[in-house]
């Protein structure tokens, strides 16, 4: 057996479990297009669970094989809604990533899915969380940030292990999640996987 899971695309190596004990369920890959032409490898992710927080489902898919809930809707709508702890670190692979690019790129992407699951421009909200997102920071290759959902839907941003931000809404935890493993996520493949892994963990 082994601790860590290399991406094979980057080379990226992911612990296979976070300090505090959650599980590494999938990997993937967030690209991005410059000018809508080139594709960019920006960075790597893998998302986390906490298994304990999953057995608050058991009641409600305990008794599914798995082969069907790595295909519900329902299942992996429940995981990304509801108050279980997840972990999401991400690794950047993209050598010239500014603080403003950041800024923009999640007022697109997290900003999308506010207004998909609120039903309007959640600006107070969004910025609430941008305004963590410092100008003096600097996201060089090799930085790694991790944004979990801890009890009672407190999402917490760490960059190289340091907080850097604490927002509480469930809103947003369901936001940022959404876009790794919601309807349409940045790596389909790595959904899959992430979904499956969801799914097994309740057959512990
Ligand atoms: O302007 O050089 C460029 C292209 C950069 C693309 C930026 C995508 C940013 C993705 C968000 C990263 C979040 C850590
Ligand atoms: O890839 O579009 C995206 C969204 C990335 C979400 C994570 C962003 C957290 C970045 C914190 C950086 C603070 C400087």
């Amino acid at each position: 057996s082994t601790d860590s899971t290399v991406d094979p695309k980057t080379g990226v190596s992911f612990p296979d479990v976070t300090k505090d004990g959650r599980r590494l369920m999938g990997i993937g890959l967030r690209k991005a297009s410059l000018l809508g032409l080139k594709s960019l490898d920006i960075y790597a992710f893998g998302v986390y669970c906490d298994g304990n927080g999953m057995k608050e489902l058991s009641d409600k898919y305990g008794a599914i094989p798995v082969s069907e809930l790595q295909k519900s809707r329902e299942f992996v709508g429940d995981v990304r809604d509801q108050d279980i702890g997840i972990t999401v670190r991400l690794q950047i692979v993209y050598g010239r990533l500014s603080i403003g690019s950041v800024r923009s790129a999640f007022e697109k992407s997290v900003g999308s899915r506010l207004k998909k699951f609120s039903g309007s421009d959640d600006k107070v909200l969004l910025g609430r969380f941008t305004s963590m997102f410092k100008d003096e920071y600097k996201l060089p290759k090799g930085s790694v940030i991790e944004i979990s959902r801890e009890k009672g839907y407190v999402l917490v941003t760490k960059i190289d292990g340091k907080v850097v931000g604490q927002v509480q809404s469930k809103l947003l935890c369901q936001s940022v999640l959404d876009l790794y493993f919601g309807e349409d996520p940045f790596d389909r493949k790595a959904k899959e996987n992430i979904q499956y892994g969801l799914a097994s963990t309740l057959l512990e």
